[in-house]
């Protein structure tokens, strides 16, 4: 092994407290399409044209179109090994795991007490906020290429049901926003295959290393945060976070 990558790899074995963020470049090896990378998803859609509270309700029967091509996508990909090592790291006493992902492919693949940020692609929740809480459901038989969905309905009050994922200019959930800002708290944070350009979850890798841990980015490019960190490892997650597991 590399040896920075070996001395990475004891240092996150001793480290009492260790948190994890990750995004979309994370699930890339499964087949998951990252939002801005060459084949990102939005190459040919402007984010804020699609995944905005003003974007759906000028029409949302396109944004649903756009949720249900990347729910079908999702559907055929399975976990992969830097999921599985996050999964590992996640049974040890003092790990968070925090993911901007919606994919739920960190679910899938075994990992305990997941902060999803960003919410998740499989569950739904009232446009008009009736009361009703969050409900999942699985992908609608229809053509993974449609161009327009009529919208599911809310179960209670008959409303449209929008994804219960959090859009631009919309504030994440209270509760995971204190659970993020207490995994600062650590000795060693790892930033993975993350853009680092959506705030909040941006800045937590510049929180956490302000109260003192040892602060790692892994992604295939430089980003806004490879400069600041301690230690900027280019290479893709799914290889290089197995070299950082130690057998125990
Ligand atoms: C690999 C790899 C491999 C590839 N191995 N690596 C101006 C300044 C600062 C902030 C703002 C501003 N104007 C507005 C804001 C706030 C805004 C924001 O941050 N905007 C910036 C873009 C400027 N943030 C918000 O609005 C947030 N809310 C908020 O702040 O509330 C308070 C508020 C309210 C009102 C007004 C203002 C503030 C909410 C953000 C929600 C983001 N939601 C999305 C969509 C989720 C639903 C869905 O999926 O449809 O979340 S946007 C999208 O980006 C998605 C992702 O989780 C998120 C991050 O993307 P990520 O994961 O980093 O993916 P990529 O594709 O960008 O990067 C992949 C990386 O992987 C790349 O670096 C590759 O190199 C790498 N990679 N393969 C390792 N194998
Ligand atoms: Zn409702």
């Amino acid at each position: 092994m590399t040896p920075g990558l070996a001395a990475l790899a004891e240092r996150i074995a001793a480290a009492p407290r260790l948190t994890v963020l990750t995004g979309a470049g994370v699930s890339a090896a499964s087949g998951v399409p990252t939002f801005r990378g060459n084949d990102g998803l939005w190459r040919h859609h402007r984010p804020e044209d699609l995944a905005t509270a003003s974007a759906f309700q000028r029409d949302p029967a396109l944004v649903w179109a756009w949720y249900h091509w990347r729910r079908a996508r999702i559907a055929e990909c399975e976990p992969n090994a830097a999921h599985r090592v996050i999964a590992e790291w996640s049974r040890r006493d003092g790990c968070s795991v925090l993911t901007q992902n919606v994919d739920d492919l960190h679910v899938r693949a075994g990992t305990r007490g997941l902060i999803r940020l960003h919410g998740s692609i499989w569950e739904l929740q009232c446009w008009e906020q009736c009361g009703q809480s969050q409900w999942r459901e699985e992908p609608l038989p229809l053509p993974a290429a449609a161009a327009r969905i009529d919208p599911p309905t809310c179960p209670a009050c008959g409303s449209l049901a929008r994804p219960a994922v959090v859009w631009f200019g919309e504030s994440l959930d209270p509760s995971d926003l204190a659970a993020a800002g207490a995994a600062c708290d650590c000795d060693v944070f790892l930033s993975v295959g993350t853009s680092a350009v959506v705030y909040p979850a941006a800045g937590l890798v510049h929180e956490a290393r302000r109260r003192g841990a040892f602060t790692v980015e892994i992604n295939l490019d430089s980003t806004p945060a490879s400069a600041a960190v301690d230690l900027a490892i280019q290479g893709p997650a799914e290889d290089i976070l197995p070299r950082l597991s130690l057998p125990h």
